[in-house]
């Protein structure tokens, strides 16, 4: 059974979403300038997250939107009040954004913020309340002004957690009387796998394993400090942190492959060990020590870490993955990695292993390890849409790929696991994260535009979307029906 006041909702960020990139002053980040890459062979990880200051420079010299639909998203900062309207219809509890840095600070070292960017988000959260719908807002969701990526390479600077706290401060400050839910870093673990979308990172600045550890550092300094400010400045704020949940599993029972696999899950779970637990994991620092990197502690930083540690763990979860030392291993892509690929399960369009039983594997695995509430704030499934001849979208395998989610995390919660609630990834369809593509769909709302911004942007419900408000109306009681005997 869902706990009573679970909160049911959806999740978005606005470098995928708002578009509007130059409007009203804000200033570039670093999602502005990350390519359409329809082509990219997805289990070439190296190739679909490089990016290299040439390519920033020519971005940033080129005013096109169609090379970078970040810039465009689905034109949510002009639509928002239809689009959130759409999601009171679906009775969401709650809807998961995230502000973007530069539409408050330009260039991130700015001492006041943009009133106009204020003002936007002010906006929102005040509808959202309106609507019944708790916000829970994300303050860094991979994107970050560019003129602190340029001037410092990103978050590898120390310099960039004053500038960041700055920002928090506003936030808290402006939006706390609306805003009790908050999470510092999206997918706080990502830096050390795609650290230019994550923190700023220029790859071809030098050492960028030693710049990505020490950007991680900074950031949980920042996100500690943030923790501090959201208690001290917002009345009964809570603050979560966020994991890419990357469940693995060996390949086989060969110990060898148990071991790859353990260092993988102890990998995996240190951000959130840090931000819960309020220090390093001893494995991980000797672990580092051996690759030569050094972590920038400074004074101070050790009690930070300590002495404000985060509320509830909030994560994403889009699929399981494998793990073996044999070199030939076939591969299969997920969320920004690569594994290796397990035989019993089924793949998305782009190769994304399907894996209902893993999500409630991962619920209980956070839950025995933090003992603290969870909260799932990504999940979903990237499709290839077709809308149909009476101009809806059939949708049943989204249907199918939710409710055998939906099934296995009732049964975690049954079990024992304490969870807040559930965003999908994404209730409307956006620009994916990692190609750019508006083909890759995830919404239970149709956005009538392709990959080169052709169409009217006209929102329209799928049969999904039909499915998912059941659900919510009946509390997760019922999740029958498929794409075919949904109401249209
Ligand atoms: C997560 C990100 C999201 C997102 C999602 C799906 O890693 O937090 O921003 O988009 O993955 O990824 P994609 O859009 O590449 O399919």
């Amino acid at each position: 059974m869902f706990p009573e006041g679970f909160l049911w909702g959806g999740a978005l960020a606005a470098n995928q979403v708002e578009g509007a990139w130059n409007v009203d002053g804000r200033g570039p980040s670093v999602a502005d300038v990350t390519a359409y890459k329809p082509k990219v062979d997805v289990t070439n990880y190296a190739a679909l997250h490089s990016i290299t200051t040439a390519d920033i420079e020519a971005a940033l010299a080129d005013p096109d939107v169609d090379r970078y639909p970040k810039r465009r998203g689905i034109d949510f900062y002009h639509r928002y009040e239809e689009d959130l309207a759409l999601f009171a219809e679906l009775g969401f509890r709650t809807l998961r954004v995230s502000i973007s840095w530069s539409r408050l600070f330009p260039t991130g070292e700015e001492e006041e913020p943009l009133e106009a960017g204020v003002a936007f988000y002010e906006s929102l959260f005040t509808e959202m309340r309106r609507l019944n719908i708790e916000p829970l807002v994300t303050l860094h969701h991979y994107e970050m002004p560019l003129a602190l990526a340029l001037a410092y390479n990103g978050w590898a600077d120390r310099r960039v957690i004053e500038h960041f706290v700055r920002y928090a401060r506003v936030c808290f400050e402006r939006f706390g009387s609306l805003v009790k839910l908050w999470l510092t870093f999206n997918e706080i673990d990502g830096i050390i796998r795609h650290p230019f979308s994550s923190g700023g990172v220029i790859p071809d600045r030098g050492d960028v394993l030693q710049a990505s550890y020490s950007a991680l550092h900074h950031q949980f300094v920042a996100s500690a400090r943030a923790t501090q400010l959201c208690h001290e400045l917002v009345e009964g704020g809570r603050m979560g942190c966020m994991l890419t949940k990357l469940t693995t599993y060996p390949r086989t029972c060969r110990p060898e492959d148990v071991a790859a696999t353990q260092q993988k899950i102890i990998d995996n779970h240190f951000p959130a060990d840090v931000q819960v637990l309020g220090a390093y994991p001893r494995l991980v620092l000797r672990k580092l020590e051996r690759q030569g990197v050094v972590v920038p502690f400074e004074p101070g930083d050790e009690e930070v870490l300590r002495d404000h540690t985060v509320d509830f763990v909030s994560f994403s979860y889009y699929m399981t993955t494998t793990e073996s030392i044999d070199p030939d291993a076939e591969r299969a892509p997920g969320n920004t990695i690569v594994g290796v690929k397990n035989p019993y399960l089924s793949s998305s369009e782009w190769g994304w292993q399907v894996d209902p039983v893993g999500f409630r594997i991962s619920l209980i695995e956070l839950y025995d390890r933090y003992r603290m509430p969870l909260f799932c704030v990504e999940n979903g499934i990237g499709s290839i849409d077709v809308v149909g001849e009476d101009g809806i979208v059939h949708d049943p395998y989204r249907i199918d790929y939710f409710r055998a989610h939906f099934e296995q995390m009732r049964q975690a919660i049954d079990e024992g696991v304490e969870l807040m609630g559930y965003t999908s990834w994404a209730p409307i369809d956006i620009v994916s994260l990692s190609t750019s593509q508006m083909s890759k769909r995830y919404g239970f709302i149709h956005v009538d535009l392709d990959d080169l911004g052709r169409g009217t942007g006209e929102r329209r419900r799928k049969d999904s979307f039909h499915w998912y408000q059941k659900v919510i109306a009946t509390n997760g009681a019922d999740l029958s029906g498929s794409g075919g005997d949904v109401p249209v």
